[in-house]
């Protein structure tokens, strides 16, 4: 008898957890621990293995560095089928790397603080599960204390990256204005993840070139963010990232105030928030798309276009009613026609999409979560349903990919990896919301 989708997402998960307590992404493509991977994924065991839950967040967090930062993926294992490995990363250029963590020195969206909420959410047993939560807020809150002390340089409210692969969308076409104007050697390396995946369905030799050369440039300055902030040619504010920052901002608060006495802190975040809800609205939403858009801090410009980061806003709560309503309209106009499953990853009216392509076009789930949960937020029943369903369709036809062809026809496929731990876990949490 074939198996349920909820029974197929959890032998993903458990067939991608490791010994060490941690959950890899896909078996080959990416062997090690990716940070906002392990937080979705995290998601996922919370219905069926708090234990597991648990080990996956406790895992990343011990990959922490001393003044706070997280890196994008930890490698608590040895494997040589992944490109670029610790030998490429050297943390230990920073001395804020503790000496017995390998990791990269780039980050990913701070996505623990929802987590650790929206996990609260799900399990009935709550003292239990507070119990972790006052184990390792701390931990998280200092993730944000970093953030906002190194990488809002101008006071805004709104923090950089520096390297596409922090963003987590990392060939979207919003990064092209900016690799033109960038001086790049070309590298010699041995790239694996083309060997696991059809090189049509991945970034381009050139791509990589520029992602190797903002690696080398940050090791150039050891991983230091103020001499980063100075040099380097890729600094971007991104929707997406700060969007994930309020929202976790926001469930640190409403933690904290569960665990009590913790008003400083609680005093802190709520002033990161104003500034930071203020910030985007005011600096990254593009009255003439209608739209949220990235910022380019290094060539002092907008990049007016749409991709799905735009709408992750409606995650944290940002917009208020009129912009809500603008960017909404937005999103059914561009991404939303009856041929089409949501979300496609980027604006399928620009002639930059690209179907197959990564994060050029196809739909994500995780990004489809973030707007679903974002449109649930703002009481858009029917769009939100849509989404959920859209997104469950195409796991259940074709298969637990890392990502999908929007054009709804016979011949459609998923992409990439298979048997994708966020997919899985993101499923999971789908499939048992509550209407
Ligand atoms: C992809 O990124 C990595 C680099 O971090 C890669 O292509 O090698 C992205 O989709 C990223 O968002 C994700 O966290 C990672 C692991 O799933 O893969």
């Amino acid at each position: 008898m074939k198996k349920s989708l909820l029974e197929q997402a959890k032998n993903v998960l458990d067939n991608n957890f490791q010994l060490g307590g941690f959950t890899i992404p896909s078996k080959g493509l990416y062997p090690f621990q990716w940070k906002w991977d392990s937080g979705f994924i995290s998601i996922g065991y919370a219905h069926y293995d708090i234990d597991k839950a648990k080990k996956e967040i406790t895992s990343i967090l011990s990959a922490q560095w001393k003044n706070g930062f997280i890196p994008h993926i930890v490698f608590h294992n040895e494997s040589d089928t992944y490109f670029p490995g610790p030998e490429v990363h050297m943390s230990h250029l920073s001395p804020n790397c503790p000496k017995e963590i390998k990791s990269s020195g780039i980050t990913q969206p701070p996505v623990f603080g929802f987590v650790l909420e929206k996990i609260y959410e799900i399990v009935d047993d709550k003292d239990n599960f507070l119990n972790f939560i006052k184990e390792v807020i701390d931990k998280v809150y200092k993730n944000h204390l970093y953030f906002y002390k190194n990488r809002d340089i101008y006071n805004e409210g709104l923090v950089y990256i520096y390297h596409n692969w922090e963003s987590g969308t990392d060939n979207s076409p919003i990064w092209d204005g900016i690799w033109e104007k960038i001086d790049c050697p070309e590298y010699q390396f041995e790239r694996k993840d083309t060997t696991h995946v059809d090189p049509s369905q991945r970034p381009s030799k050139r791509e990589y070139d520029h992602y190797i050369n903002l690696i080398e440039i940050a090791k150039k300055f050891n991983y230091d963010d103020k001499a980063i902030a100075e040099n380097s040619p890729f600094l971007v504010q991104d929707p997406l990232f700060n969007s994930i920052l309020i929202k976790s901002n926001e469930s640190l608060i409403n933690l904290y105030k569960i665990i009590g006495n913790e008003e400083k802190k609680i005093e802190i975040l709520t002033q990161f928030q104003r500034k930071s809800i203020e910030g985007i609205n005011n600096k990254l939403f593009d009255n003439k798309l209608g739209s949220y858009v990235y910022y380019d801090l290094r060539n002092k410009e907008k990049i007016s276009l749409i991709s799905s980061s735009s709408f992750s806003p409606l995650f944290c709560g940002a917009p208020d009613k009129s912009l809500s309503k603008k960017l909404i309209e937005t999103l059914v106009e561009k991404f939303g026609d009856e041929n089409k499953y949501l979300c496609a990853s980027f604006d399928t009216t620009s002639d930059k999409f690209n179907p197959k392509k990564y994060w050029r076009g196809p739909i994500w789930v995780n990004l489809n979560w973030i707007i679903y949960l974002g449109l649930k937020r703002y009481n858009e029943t029917k769009l939100a349903e849509r989404i959920k369903k859209d997104t469950i369709d195409l796991v259940s036809n074709l298969g637990f990919y890392e990502y999908f062809e929007p054009f709804k026809n016979k011949k459609m496929k998923g992409y990439g990896g298979n048997n994708f731990s966020w997919t899985a876990a993101l499923c999971i949490d789908l499939i048992n919301e509550k209407q």
